[in-house]
């Protein structure tokens, strides 16, 4: 008994050591499994930090932002006094890219727009003519731009940089609002290129100076936050809508993160109840003044234990994600690398010249940079440590091109894919809008192949980019479709900004900021902080910084959203739901211009919002002139779009569209501009609010009088007033208060009283009244115009078939008629008591 008792004892022993010898080994291997793999991650981080360090030493310059030279800025001889300073306000292009708006040859009947039956254009969503092409290739993955052995969970390996400061960000640190300077807007020739510069400064081939020490961003897993945490985007989602109207204002929340090493680690959380993106200060302590919020005092938190409101999140956020893939690693020295700008050796001019018109900017130089450059991250310095929940909504990304160019198509594509979080990028949708050039037929699908996420689709008819749209959403399956254009390159972090404002609420439609690749250099320039998209009449699309004291009053960081009157089309996001709910876009809309108004103004007054969100940049090519013909005349499309917009969105202030130069498009015999029944029925159906609310609410900075002049009308010769008594124009002593006396000067130049116009007669030289009707050219009565000169500022000219004539009083002054114009004439010199035109 006892001799087996000692016997179990030993072999206890034995098993014992048996089995802490094998637990040894096992970590032996494992620990020389890890110290390779930390070789290989150290040599990648030196790696990142070199190239991000090479990038830093040399920031993009900042710009103010060219003209989107989206809508025709058309202006007629008569347009004088009173508009816009357009040149200076908007930051048009110069006088020769105008040139290419200025008002040709009327339209020729036989081209006039053919009315659009959407099943023939998307027989796919209703019909048969557009031809998918879905490139599935399993054997291609992003594995193959994988530059480093990090894994992400998607199983993937990424490069996932996390770098505290932005490089390049530093001068938006600041919260200024910079004055735009005057526009460098491209002009659309070769001739600027820059030349003799060596492609690369010598610096950058240099060592750098100070590497620094590059971390590497947890990634939450996805999958297995997702769904912990998509009743609560519900929930707070919810709590988004019932508090849109609370001030904006930062909140202050203690919360427990998992830090790089796992641990749960305090920070002091800031959100905005309006903001999605969450900022963190860094961990928390208890002891120190650090619950003072480093800035926006006064946005302490009155709810500050009130988890379940927006931008705060107890679990399931982590910080934006940074991720740059590439598929091997990046030549340092290669053209244009880090967004510098290139220049073309002597004996290339030639080539770069005759390469031009492909694109309309530099194809020659575009074809010199790899297609995935490095560009330097500009986000103002907050956004890198922006936080964003785990369980954002999924994108589809739709780029439509027509003839683009084969480098910039490939390089937005790749930043795109390189970019984005895989798990968000549902896949890429490529619409082909009827292209002509081989290279974008079995090249590119060759091409594509190699990534399953991007999909080409080839409309077997020139459609424009409204319906390739239209197209490209009709197959998206991703809940938020992301737009872009084709000739851009996004920013590292781009997408997941965009995103977070959408999962917080689904009616904001989120832009991010577009900056300039310049198309003469190809570098990538950064813009000014604080600007948005405005537009001036006639729905002029311009960029505007946002004024000192609106930064002031809203307390705004150069990395909070800024509402946004009008988009400028191109780069947006919108949950997919929502955009059909919305109805879309007018399909009628054709071919390019005046899409952005209507998205716009749809959005707004229908109950949505739309944000530029600062957190979120992508370079954007500006080209002087679109590289691609017009199936009908260019202007005419444009001007027909907008009309189309303004006859449904713009309700009586239409009036100033078509009074700042668009009177032709009264005409309808001239212009055909569609049927708008259904658009009508959409509005109303949508239970969408008026204009006036729009300008009241989202643009109240627009100067949109509804008249040119108003009151009463004096005139200097009788010193008395223009007065309708009985149906006949007569005199009175002047009165404010009666309402006989008070007649409007129409953006028409009709001069009203109520609902009536005064009439030239055509067959003798008397005045009367008449319901008034904005197509007869025949009633417009020239008043502080320069036409016909500029001592006739004061008269009231009418050119009529039979010559021009001025409205003049009798001597008795018991009423008005027509007569030769005579400068010095007192009884033809008119006032009105209002003039709302400079
Ligand atoms: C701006 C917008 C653009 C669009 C346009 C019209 C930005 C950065 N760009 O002018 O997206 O809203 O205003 O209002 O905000 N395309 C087609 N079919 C066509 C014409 C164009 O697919 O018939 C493609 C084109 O290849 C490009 C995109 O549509 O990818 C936008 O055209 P653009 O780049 O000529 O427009 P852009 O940037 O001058
Ligand atoms: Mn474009």
């Amino acid at each position: 008994m006892k001799c087996r008792k000692y016997f179990r004892g030993s072999g206890r022993a034995l098993a014992f050591v048996f089995v802490a010898s094998v637990i040894w080994l096992l970590f032996d291997m494992a620990a020389l499994r890890v110290s390779f793999s930390e070789v290989n991650s150290h040599l990648l981080k030196e790696r990142v930090a070199r190239e991000r360090e090479l990038a830093r030493q040399n920031k993009p310059p900042r710009h103010a932002r060219p003209i989107n030279i989206n809508n025709s800025p058309f202006r007629d001889e008569l347009m004088h006094g009173g508009d816009v300073d357009l040149e200076t306000e908007l930051r048009l292009p110069n006088k020769v890219e105008r040139g290419a708006f200025e008002f040709g040859k009327r339209k020729n009947p036989a081209n006039r727009h053919r009315k659009v039956n959407k099943d023939e254009y998307y027989p796919e969503a209703g019909g048969g003519d557009v031809a998918a092409e879905t490139h599935r290739n399993s054997q291609s993955s992003m594995a193959k731009f994988a530059m480093s052995n990090t894994k992400t969970p998607f199983g993937e390996s990424a490069l996932i940089n996390v770098s505290k400061s932005g490089h390049g960000g530093k001068e938006h640190a600041t919260p200024t609002a910079r004055k735009a300077q005057t526009p460098q807007v491209p002009r659309g020739t070769p001739d600027d290129v820059p030349r003799g510069v060596p492609v690369h400064s010598p610096d950058l081939r240099k060592a750098p100076p100070g590497v620094r020490e590059e971390q590497v961003q947890p990634v939450p897993d996805a999958d297995a936050r997702r769904s912990v945490s998509r009743q609560k985007g519900r929930e707070s989602r919810a709590s988004s809508a019932s508090q849109k109207k609370a001030p904006s204002g930062a909140r202050l929340q203690t919360e427990k993160l998992l830090s790089r090493d796992g641990k749960a680690e305090e920070h002091v959380v800031k959100g905005d109840r309006n903001d999605g993106v969450i900022s963190v200060e860094g961990p928390l302590n208890r002891s120190g003044p650090s619950l003072q919020p480093t800035s926006r005092p006064e946005a302490l938190p009155e709810a500050a234990n009130d988890t379940s409101s927006v931008g705060v999140h107890p679990s399931g956020v982590h910080k934006v994600m940074l991720i740059d893939f590439t598929q091997k690693p990046r030549d340092p020295g290669a053209v244009g690398q880090f967004g510098h700008p290139a220049s073309v050796p002597k004996e290339k001019e030639q080539e770069m010249r005759s390469r031009w018109s492909e694109g309309h900017f530099n194809v020659y130089l575009s074809d010199q940079i790899p297609a995935d450059r490095a560009i330097p991250d500009t986000r103002p310095e907050a956004c890198s440590e922006s936080m964003v929940h785990d369980d954002l909504p999924s994108t589809s990304v739709i780029f439509c091109f027509v003839d683009e160019v084969w480098s910039t198509l490939l390089r937005s594509v790749h930043s795109v894919l390189n970019r984005s979080p895989p798990h968000l990028l549902k896949e890429i949708i490529l619409v082909d809008d009827f292209s002509s050039k081989d290279y974008l037929k079995e090249q590119l699908d060759a091409y594509m192949s190699q990534f399953p996420k991007v999909r080409i689709i080839r409309l077997k008819e020139r459609q424009g980019l409204i319906r390739a749209r239209l197209a490209g959403a009709a197959v998206a399956t991703g809940e938020v479709l992301t737009f872009l254009d084709s000739h851009i390159e996004c920013n590292v972090g781009w997408l997941e900004p965009l995103l977070q404002r959408v999962h917080m609420d689904r009616k904001k439609v989120v832009c991010p900021v577009i900056e300039v690749i310049s198309d003469k250099d190809m570098s990538y320039v950064l813009v000014d902080n604080f600007q948005r998209g405005i537009f001036k009449w006639p729905l002029i699309f311009g960029w505007n910084t946002l004024s000192e004291e609106a930064i002031r009053k809203d307390n705004l960081k150069d990395s909070d959203p800024i509402r946004c009157p009008v988009m400028a089309g191109g780069l947006f996001s919108i949950e997919r739901n929502y955009f059909y709910e919305l109805g879309t876009y007018d399909p009628g809309l054709d071919v390019w211009g005046g899409e952005n108004m209507e998205i716009s103004f749809k959005i707004w007054m229908c109950g949505g919002e739309i944000e530029i969100i600062p957190c979120s940049r992508v370079g954007h090519i500006f080209r002087g002139e679109n590289p691609y013909s017009f199936p009908k005349d260019r202007q005419k499309t444009v001007e027909r779009n907008l009309a189309r917009v303004a006859e449904v969105w713009l309700d009586e202030y239409k009036d100033l569209f078509y009074g700042h130069g668009y009177y032709h498009l009264l005409n309808r015999n001239l212009i055909d501009i569609g049927d708008l029944t259904e658009q009508k029925q959409l509005r109303e159906k949508l239970k969408c609010k008026s204009f006036q609310w729009y300008l009241e609410n989202v643009y109240p900075e627009l100067n949109a009088p509804l008249v040119r002049a108003q009151g009463l009308i004096f005139n200097q010769g009788t010193r008395r007033c223009l007065s309708l008594e009985k149906g006949w124009l007569t005199f009175e002593t002047c009165d404010l208060t009666k309402q006989r006396q008070q007649f409007n000067h129409t953006w028409m130049w009709y001069i009203r009283h109520r609902d009536f116009c005064m009439i030239p007669s055509t067959t003798n030289d008397t005045v009367v009244l008449e319901p008034c009707d904005n197509t007869k050219s025949h009633l417009r009565w020239l008043h502080k115009s320069l036409i016909p000169n500029s001592a006739m500022l004061d008269h009231f000219v009418v050119d009529l078939l039979s010559g021009r004539k001025c409205l003049e009083a009798k001597v008795q002054g018991d009423g008005v008629h027509l007569n030769d114009c005579n400068p010095s004439s007192q009884l033809q010199k008119w006032q009105f008591t209002h003039y709302y035109t400079s």
